[in-house]
């Protein structure tokens, strides 16, 4: 992607996991506005969005008819509820995590903090993905989530295949 579509699925993120007031827009329930919507609220072609959409390293943003949201990562203030079945997880899911925040994680768990979920990574080269966006001395933390899963917590997996679920407790941490 160029430099400006990054720039755009920057904004888009933003938009429609994090703060759709601050374009006036409103998402619907499951988190999706019509694609006019949000092209005339950013003041972007059709065009533009599709190749941001295409060319998304991650997919994102979901496409369906004339609609469009992002398949993970809101916020929680944004009240949406993707409306995702609960499915059974691998026995064991990742989490990448800068090390400075390993001590509070194994004192408390894995918290959602501002999101609306935890996220967790299939495998690990993801998992150092999504660490190293916050720093370079990061922390794989594997997830005994089929362990979980027999517990009673529900886990979800988002269009992107990015692995959702409420919260992790300590003890299933290593
Ligand atoms: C940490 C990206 C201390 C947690 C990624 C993380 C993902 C704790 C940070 C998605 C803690 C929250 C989400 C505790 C959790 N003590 N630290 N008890 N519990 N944390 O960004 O998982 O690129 O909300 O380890 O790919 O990093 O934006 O969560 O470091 O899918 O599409 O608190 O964001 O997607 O950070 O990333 P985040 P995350 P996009």
């Amino acid at each position: 992607m160029s430099k400006s579509q990054v720039r755009l699925s920057r904004r888009m993120s933003m938009v429609l996991r994090h703060r759709p007031e601050s374009v006036g827009i409103t998402l619907d329930p499951q988190g999706w506005v019509p694609i006019s919507t949000l092209l005339e609220a950013l003041g972007v072609t059709r065009a533009e969005l599709d190749a941001v959409v295409a060319g998304n390293d991650k997919a994102r943003f979901a496409v369906e008819g004339d609609r469009i949201r992002a398949s993970q990562g809101h916020s929680r203030r944004v009240e949406i509820d993707l409306g995702l079945t609960p499915v059974e997880p691998p026995e064991t899911l990742y989490h990448g995590t800068p090390r400075a925040n390993v001590e509070s994680i194994m004192r408390e768990g894995l918290r959602p903090r501002s999101r609306q979920h935890v996220h967790l990574s299939p495998d690990l080269e993801t998992a150092t993905r999504v660490g190293t966006r916050r720093s370079s001395d990061v922390a794989i933390l594997s997830v005994r989530t089929a362990e979980m899963a027999e517990a009673g917590h529900l886990f979800y997996r988002s269009a992107n295949g990015v692995w959702l679920t409420d919260e992790v407790p300590p003890n299933y941490i290593s």
